[in-house]
Order: structure tokens, then C-alpha cells, then sequence
């Protein structure tokens, strides 16, 4: 399987604090549970694995517009984005065998996806932007996720009128192909507007639950002590969690 063979090549480097290499066991059964209950014929199960469309090069949006946080002021972002965010760490942390600790080279390094979709934000307007990261599925199978694990939480640098913004996910989004860990947009590393250095892009669902300026990727088996415990910056002041598209 691609799966293991990647997690030998580079398991060992991403463990942190940790000398043992991820084992994909738990993350492995966890989606052959998910896989097999598609199997079971279920339409709405069928329709969440669906990719987003794609779209040709020429109908990439001119500019990509900004919106929410374009600009953190809070903590140490400024300092980290004058330093071209060389100490930028993303963790992947919480119900996982193997924490990890990864730089933006060792993600730059992994297996890249590359992907022409369109953004739709709920306050009405749309953009499509070629979007190029690693799939979110190799840094959970890379740590190992636990049986235990029910969502994935998208911590952000951010902090929008003294609350953090936050976002989170079920196990079929988490690894759906399209959703990946953006570093890049139109081939280029992440303007700050967009989310740099580091941002999710979550086809299946609307713009609230493409987290930038990420920090760490958490899995949980509850959302309840998070934030205010809607599953979501957004989500605690009405928003659905789940938006799908
Ligand atoms: N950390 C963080 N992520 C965020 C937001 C935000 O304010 N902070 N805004 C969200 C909203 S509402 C949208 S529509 C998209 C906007 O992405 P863009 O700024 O690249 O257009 O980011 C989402 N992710
Ligand atoms: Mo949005």
C-alpha cells in the first residue's frame, strides 16, 4: 500500500520527542471502518467521499480576495512572518501514538497534491485558486491516529476579538483526497491574506472550515471543551458545523 510505504521512508524523521515509528494500525482500521460502511450503499456516505470539482488553469481567479483574519496582529505571528516563518512548526497531536512536530520543509517534502478549486464563502462570493500541500491523511497515518479519535481540530494562530479561531472535522473529511495542508496558492508560497504559511483546504465543506494560519492539527474524541464547544470559531456564534458542499 502507498500508505505504508511512505510512513517507512519518512515515519522515523517526523516523530517527536518519541523514538517510535508510527504504526498505521489504528489509522488503517479506522478507514477500512469508514470504507467499508461506504461499501454499505448508503448515498449521503457515497456523496461525502465525491470529489469537489476541478477547474482548468484559465479559470483561476485573478486575485483571491482575503477574508476573516488577512493580517494577525496577536502573539508571535508577526515576528514568525518577518522571518519568513522559518521557525513555523505545524503539530499533529492529541489522540495519536506519535506527535509530531513537522517544519514547513519537512511538509514541503512530503508527497504534494496540487488542486484548481473553488472557495465558496457563505457572505456570498466565490474564488478559485490551484491550491498544493500534502494530503491531510499522511500526517494522521504518519502519527497514528487512535481508535479513540472522532474529529480532527485545526488550531490557528489567529485571534479574532479575543477568541482564537479554530475549526474541526469528522474522520471522512480528515481524509477525504482533496483535503490537504496548503502551503502554496497559483504556485506560490501562501500570501498572509490567504492564510501563510500554512492553511487546510476542505473542498467538500464552505470557506469557514478552511483554517489558515494553522498551528497544530488535534485529534479528539469530543468537541465539547473546545472553544465553546460548537466545533468551530464560526460554529460557537450560529454557523453549522457541518457545511458541506
Ligand atoms: N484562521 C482563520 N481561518 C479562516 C478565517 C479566519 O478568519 N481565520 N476565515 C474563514 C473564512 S470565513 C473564509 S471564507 C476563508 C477565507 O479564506 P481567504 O482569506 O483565503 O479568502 O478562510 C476561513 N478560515
Ligand atoms: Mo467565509
Amino acid at each position: 500500500m502507498r500508505r505504508r510505504g511512505f510512513l517507512a521512508a519518512f515515519g522515523a524523521a517526523f516523530v517527536a520527542g518519541c523514538n517510535k515509528i508510527a504504526d498505521t494500525g489504528p489509522g488503517k482500521s479506522l478507514l477500512s471502518a469508514a470504507e467499508s460502511w461506504h461499501k454499505g450503499a448508503h448515498r449521503l456516505l457515497t456523496d461525502r467521499t465525491a470529489l469537489a470539482p476541478v477547474y482548468p488553469r484559465s479559470a483561476i481567479s485573478p486575485f483571491f480576495r482575503g477574508n476573516g483574519s488577512t493580517d494577525p496582529q496577536n502573539g508571535d505571528y508577526q515576528a514568525s512572518a518577518a522571518n519568513d516563518f522559518a521557525d513555523w512548526r505545524l503539530e499533529v497531536r492529541g489522540l495519536v501514538d506519535s506527535p509530531l512536530s513537522l517544519t514547513l520543509d519537512n511538509i514541503r517534502r512530503l508527497p504534494q497534491r496540487t488542486q484548481i478549486t473553488r472557495h465558496d464563502c457563505v457572505e456570498g462570493w466565490s474564488a478559485i485558486g490551484e491550491w498544493t500541500g500534502p494530503q491531510l491523511s499522511l500526517l494522521l497515518d504518519a502519527a497514528g491516529l487512535r481508535e479513540e479519535a472522532k474529529y480532527i481540530v485545526f488550531r490557528c494562530a489567529d485571534n479574532l476579538n479575543g477568541e482564537d479561531y479554530y475549526e474541526s472535522v469528522d474522520l471522512i473529511d480528515a481524509y477525504h483526497p482533496q483535503t490537504i495542508v496548503a502551503h502554496m496558492l497559483n504556485g506560490r508560497p501562501l500570501p498572509i491574506r490567504n492564510g501563510a504559511p500554512l492553511r487546510m483546504r476542505i473542498e467538500r465543506q464552505l470557506g469557514y472550515k478552511h483554517a489558515k494560519y494553522l498551528t497544530a492539527v488535534e485529534a479528539v474524541a469530543s468537541l465539547d471543551d473546545i472553544g465553546r464547544g460548537g466545533g468551530g470559531y464560526w460554529e460557537d456564534r450560529g454557523y453549522q458545523w457541518y457545511a458541506g458542499i
